[in-house]
């Protein structure tokens, strides 16, 4: 596996939440480094909205693996991939599994959705499963196709997204916990953290739980950390975010203002784009080799 600056399996051993956060390309990866989460989401919300498309499995497996890969390549983090129903049923999980552990993934996070998938969070949206038994064979595809024992696979179930009820999102879990999953993420579009909470609370499993609080952000560190089960915090869409929200100010400015006389001290200079391209690297090896 990928030699990683922060090992994801540690911090939760030791009773620790790992927080990791979304990114969408190398660039907002190296960002999520630098500000010192634990780890990356790299997510398929995040990179369809990236390619201008929706979250409905429309960004093939190689082109999401691709920009996974990238990121690796450019970060030291683990990365949990997300990589949705695992493009297709207990077939395809073999492949994707092998695909991203070797292109550097510490984590898969596969759902119990069928393929092709909506996005969990939008009103309204078509949110069909699969059967239990379907999904434990997809889950013990996963586990049979990691190489290395440390790769986490980490089962979530769509059941209260689907509106299945607590009762049948705590028997997927436990379905999947027993189908060798190493953690079990549990993701909800409620507004607050109720929901979430009672699941918590009635989780009787080993594995750690996996929240991405989007949809309900009265859910701090501290809240989630005092449940005592929740081994991993997503923060699932803050970076393509916070990106149109910049980019939407001061594009938006420069329209207004018909320049980029009032926006140019309101971003990072170019020197700060040098740094993170590591330009000084360049320089530095063009003395040494160009002749
Ligand atoms: C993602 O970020 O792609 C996720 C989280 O799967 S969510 O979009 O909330 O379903
Ligand atoms: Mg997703």
């Amino acid at each position: 596996m990928r030699k990683t600056s922060v090992d994801l399996r540690s911090i939760i051993a030791d009773g620790g939440m790992a927080r990791i956060m979304a990114a969408h390309d190398p660039l907002s990866a190296m960002l999520v480094q630098e500000a010192g989460f634990d780890g990356i989401w790299a997510s398929g919300f995040e990179y369809s909205a990236a390619m201008g498309l929706a979250d409905v499995s429309l960004v093939s497996m190689a082109e999401h693996l691709t920009n996974m890969r990238n990121m690796a390549d450019r970060t030291t983090l683990p990365i949990i991939a997300d990589v949705d129903t695992g493009y297709g049923n207990a077939i395809n999980v073999l492949h994707t599994v092998r695909q991203y552990e070797t292109a550097g993934a510490a984590a898969v996070v596969i759902e119990d959705k069928m393929f092709p998938k909506v996005t969990s969070l939008v009103e309204g949206g078509r949110q069909d499963l699969v059967s239990v038994g379907e999904f434990k064979g997809k889950v013990e595809a996963a586990v049979s196709a990691r190489k290395d024992p440390e790769f986490l696979i980490i089962a979530r179930t769509e059941a209260l997204i689907a509106g299945l009820g607590e009762q049948e999102a705590l028997a997927r879990a436990r379905a999947y916990e027993a189908a060798g999953a190493d953690m079990i993420l549990i993701h909800s579009k409620q507004k607050t953290p109720d929901e979430i909470e009672s699941f918590i609370n009635k989780w009787d499993g080993k594995s750690p739980i996996v929240i991405v609080p989007t949809a309900y952000p009265q859910m701090t560190e501290a809240r989630a950390k005092s449940l005592g089960k929740i081994g991993v915090l997503i923060y699932g869409n803050h970076a393509v975010r916070a990106a149109v929200t910049g980019m939407q100010q001061v594009f938006s400015q420069i329209i207004h203002d018909g320049g980029i006389q009032n926006v140019d001290n309101k971003i990072v200079p170019v020197a700060e784009i040098f740094r993170l391209q590591q330009m000084d690297d360049v320089k530095a090896n063009e003395a040494r080799f160009l002749r």
